[in-house]
């Protein structure tokens, strides 16, 4: 992996050398292609599709439905499968408020886990409490993990879905989900997979995990935000009802009834984000040229050498030493978080502090929030030094207080 290379395709790294951003967690730059993408499709179509009975419209159509079978060969899906949503938070709320309102009753249960996401969490506490059916947590190791064992002590014949991250976006540890989910079938329950920070950093194969629904954004993957894809597999979104009523995914209405268009067509409400799965796509494809085992051995070299540099240091508490992707969330002993990023920003390194939207994996933690680097394809060594080094200007610094 020639990683100069790579950051000459990142306009925001080319015209800002001195940036060392460490936040792709959140959120991922954007390589020219995607970004060219987009303006493409602005600039030569910027016309509604499904809809206008032109040749721009048919034009824009194609490239949005051609966008699909790539995102779905991505992740070895097939096309129907890919439902276009606004990201992760809202393909996650989409399973609940469908599969969940739809199948669930009271003396359900329901498993997910302290290490999500409040996106992954949070809609099935809401429909937990709408149907009557109850949530359970697995219980987790003493590094914060979800194990196949933990997993087993809270299955039962009465788990009906389990709702769980394939990688925590504050530990970074990645689930065992390909147990999990031939263990949640053996009870007849569906896997709702949070592939929000697994999708952008290693090969996904829908088919081999054999998970029911996998959500993740294209923000994260070096693609535009606003966009996110829902896969599910195609019998079970067929059961689905839509939650969202509307323009495009109506197929016949009268005064007194509607039916709507075959999946995942009866998903997607209203005018899509046309330039969004566009560049979804173009991301897929130039991630998949870089490779996807490339990137993530990339990341676990970067992060290894970030936590030998950091273990050096007296006063640091890393949450997550033994973690397998490039995440590291840690603190410096009685210095807030947020005090201790205005270092980092400072030396124009981008790291994210706080809670992460995962309040239940820092109160796990024992504290309010952590520091967080995430480390991506286009980082270099000289990232980690200057992160360190950022580490130990806010330990002298505040440690002086
Ligand atoms: N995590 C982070 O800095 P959206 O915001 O809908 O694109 O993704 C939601 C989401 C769901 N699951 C996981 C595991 C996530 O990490 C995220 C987004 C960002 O960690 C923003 S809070």
């Amino acid at each position: 992996m020639d990683v100069n290379k790579i950051r000459n395709d990142f306009p925001v790294l080319r015209d800002n050398p001195d940036l060392h951003y460490l936040d792709s967690a959140a959120m991922a730059l954007k390589p020219d292609c995607v970004i060219k993408a987009c303006n493409d499709y602005n600039s030569k179509l910027g016309v509604n599709v499904h809809r206008g009975v032109y040749r721009l419209s048919y034009e824009a159509t194609d490239l949005y439905e051609e966008a699909r079978e790539t995102i779905a060969k991505f992740i070895n899906a097939s096309f129907e499968e890919i439902v276009f949503t606004r990201g992760a938070s809202a393909a996650l709320n989409l399973v609940a408020e469908s599969y969940g309102m739809e199948f669930l009753k009271p003396g359900d249960e329901v498993i997910t886990s302290e290490l999500e996401h409040h996106s992954s969490h949070m809609p099935w506490m809401n429909v937990c409490r709408k149907t009557g059916a109850t949530l359970k947590y697995v219980p987790l190791d003493k590094e914060g993990r979800i194990t196949v064992e933990a997993f087993k002590s809270v299955l039962t014949s009465k788990t009906k879905v389990v709702a769980l991250t394939y990688v925590s976006n504050v530990m970074g540890y990645i689930t065992p989900i390909k147990d999990i989910i031939r263990l949640a079938h053996e009870v007849g329950a569906v896997v709702s997979v949070d592939g929000a920070q697994a999708v952008p950093h290693m090969s996904i194969d829908v088919k081999d995990l054999d998970c029911d629904f996998l959500s993740f954004s294209g923000h994260k993957l070096c693609g535009p935000t606003g966009v996110g894809c829902l896969y599910g597999k195609h019998k079970l979104l067929e059961m689905m009802p839509p939650i969202e009523f509307g323009g495009d995914m109506a197929d016949t209405v009268t005064k007194d009834s509607m039916t709507f268009k075959a999946t995942p067509y009866k998903f997607e409400t209203g005018t899509p984000m046309v330039e969004g799965v566009i560049g979804l796509a173009e991301a897929c494809k130039y991630l998949s040229s870089i490779g996807l085992d490339n990137i993530a051995l990339h990341e676990k070299k970067l992060r290894e050498l970030a936590i030998t540099e950091l273990k050096k240091i007296d006063g640091i508490k890393i949450y997550n030493e033994s973690c397998e992707t490039g995440i590291i969330s840690f603190n410096v002993d009685g210095v807030h978080p947020h005090d201790a990023a205005s270092v980092f920003d400072n030396n124009n390194v981008c790291i994210r502090a706080g809670h992460h939207c995962a309040q239940l994996i820092t109160s796990w933690l024992g504290t309010i929030g952590t520091v967080r680097a995430s480390f991506y394809l286009y980082n270099t060594e000289e990232d980690v030094h200057k992160f360190v080094e950022s580490v130990k200007e806010a330990k002298d610094f505040f440690g002086t207080f």
